[in-house]
């Protein structure tokens, strides 16, 4: 049974490497693993899909690695904010796509494409924030997981292009409170999504069936109602080692999922909501 594709690149320097690597993980694929032995270590990146393809004819590009994207813009402007140089500008395709392509090291290219016809029978929310402004709720019970949420749900909202001021955090007591906070900061019509980050331990918590009902109807209650896209980074667990599991620091952080989603949700409700 065939598992999975991996290309992979020698880089030169350290240096190289490590540039290399950051500038991967801030595109946004998903830093999967690090390895190390005595002479060599690798960095690898994991992708949703993988596809090997063969095409008779000429290639549209030189590049060996083709990167499809949800947001070729988002990615053009990653790039231009870490000065990478374009072998080849944003360009349209004869074949119904845009694409650029990047040799941010030696031998090493990569061509990132957006199709420009969306999927006939898809809509989807776009990974781009710029311009949407958010309310963050995060619950002060258990801190030291909420508040790597709160890193979580800030670094995906960087990422995808939100400015500074357009994030507004809100502390509340515990998760109990975060619906009834929530509800009022999307009443005030100020904010395009509310991010909603708790935790709740079951071993730790008294009713905690009554309280994690509570929040979840709550919440999904103020979305409905105020019509302002909400989503859900409140975390009911068995104990903390599963807590702590669910707010890592990069990959498998709860926060910082709700807060793609609430990009996600936004830019949905945008391309399908009522006409301005
Ligand atoms: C009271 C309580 C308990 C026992 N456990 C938690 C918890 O695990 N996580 C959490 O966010 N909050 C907890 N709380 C506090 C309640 O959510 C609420 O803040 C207080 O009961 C005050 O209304």
């Amino acid at each position: 049974m065939i598992k999975s594709i991996t290309t992979i690149r020698t880089t030169k320097s350290s240096k190289e490497f490590e540039s290399l690597v950051a500038l991967f993980q801030q595109l946004g694929f998903e830093h999967e693993k690090e390895w190390k032995t005595a002479k060599e270590r690798g960095s690898y990146f994991i992708v949703p899909v993988g596809k090997l393809e063969f095409i008779e004819g000429k290639q549209p590009l030189p590049a060996d690695v083709w990167v499809e994207v949800t947001d070729l813009d988002t990615i053009h402007g990653l790039l231009k904010k870490n000065k990478v140089k374009l072998t080849s500008a944003l360009q349209e395709t004869d074949w119904k796509s845009r694409v650029l392509a990047i040799e941010p090291a030696k031998g090493i290219k990569v061509a990132f494409w957006q199709p420009t016809q969306p999927n006939a029978d898809a809509i989807e929310g776009d990974l781009n924030s710029e311009g949407m402004r958010f309310a963050i709720v995060v619950s002060r019970w258990n801190s030291f997981i909420t508040e790597r949420l709160l890193q979580g749900a800030l670094d995906a909202l960087r990422r995808t292009g939100c400015g500074q001021h357009d994030i507004t955090v809100v502390r509340v007591p515990g998760a109990f409170e975060i619906p009834s906070q929530s509800r009022t900061l999307a009443e005030t019509g100020k904010f395009d999504g509310i991010i909603t980050l708790g935790c709740l331990i079951r071993g730790e918590t008294d009713h905690y069936e009554h309280i994690a009902t509570e929040v979840t109807r709550g919440i999904g209650q103020s979305a409905q109602e105020t019509g302002v896209p909400h989503t859900y980074g409140v975390l009911t667990c068995e104990n903390l080692e599963q807590a702590v599991d669910r707010a890592g620091l990069k990959s498998g952080n709860k926060g910082f999922e709700a807060a793609l989603s609430a990009v996600e949700m936004v830019s949905l409700k945008r391309k399908t909501g009522k006409r301005g």
